[in-house]
């Protein structure tokens, strides 16, 4: 079972797809360990994107990071990594195709309303970054059988 950090960032918020979205991860089979909304504060976001640090977007990513109130998620799955990001499809929204969140819902580059972690150690790290382990909660679907 894998773990991954899942933000709906504050274009989902403000764009009211908070409860759509959530639906996409739920509706595959994922199952919901953590989920808060917080404002980041610029601390939290330079550490979130710490890897795109001197690149010309970077200090636009954390204005729009930091620009209001966004939803944490940790879902577990077989494959919860790659599942989400497929679920999400590309970072442009103009090049997701049709059946991914931003297929769907983005045209945008930088405000294409989802960050999925791209690797279980960086799931590992953002996981620890946005949550106390306190805040995670294990738990055993009843459809386990059936969906696993
Ligand atoms: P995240 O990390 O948010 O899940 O997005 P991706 O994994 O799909 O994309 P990324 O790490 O390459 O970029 C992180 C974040 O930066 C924004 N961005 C990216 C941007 O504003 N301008 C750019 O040119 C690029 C490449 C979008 C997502």
């Amino acid at each position: 079972m894998q773990r991954t950090l899942i933000l709906l960032k504050p274009d989902s918020v403000q764009r009211r797809l908070v409860g759509t979205l959530i639906h996409r991860f739920e509706q595959k089979g994922l199952r919901l360990v953590g989920m808060k909304l917080v404002q980041a504060s610029r601390e939290l976001a330079e550490q979130h994107y710490a890897v795109h640090k001197g690149k010309p977007f970077y200090e636009s990513l954390l204005s729009f990071l930091t620009s209001g109130p966004t939803v944490a998620l940790v879902w577990e799955g077989r494959e919860a990594v790659a599942v989400a990001r497929g679920l999400m499809g590309a970072t442009d929204g103009t090049k997701a195709p049709p059946a991914t969140i931003r297929g769907d819902f983005a045209l945008s580059v930088q405000n294409n309303l989802v960050h999925g972690s791209d690797s279980v150690e960086n799931a590992t790290t953002e996981i620890n970054l946005w949550f106390s382990a306190a805040e995670l909660v294990s738990w055993q679907p009843a459809d386990a059988n059936w969906v696993g």
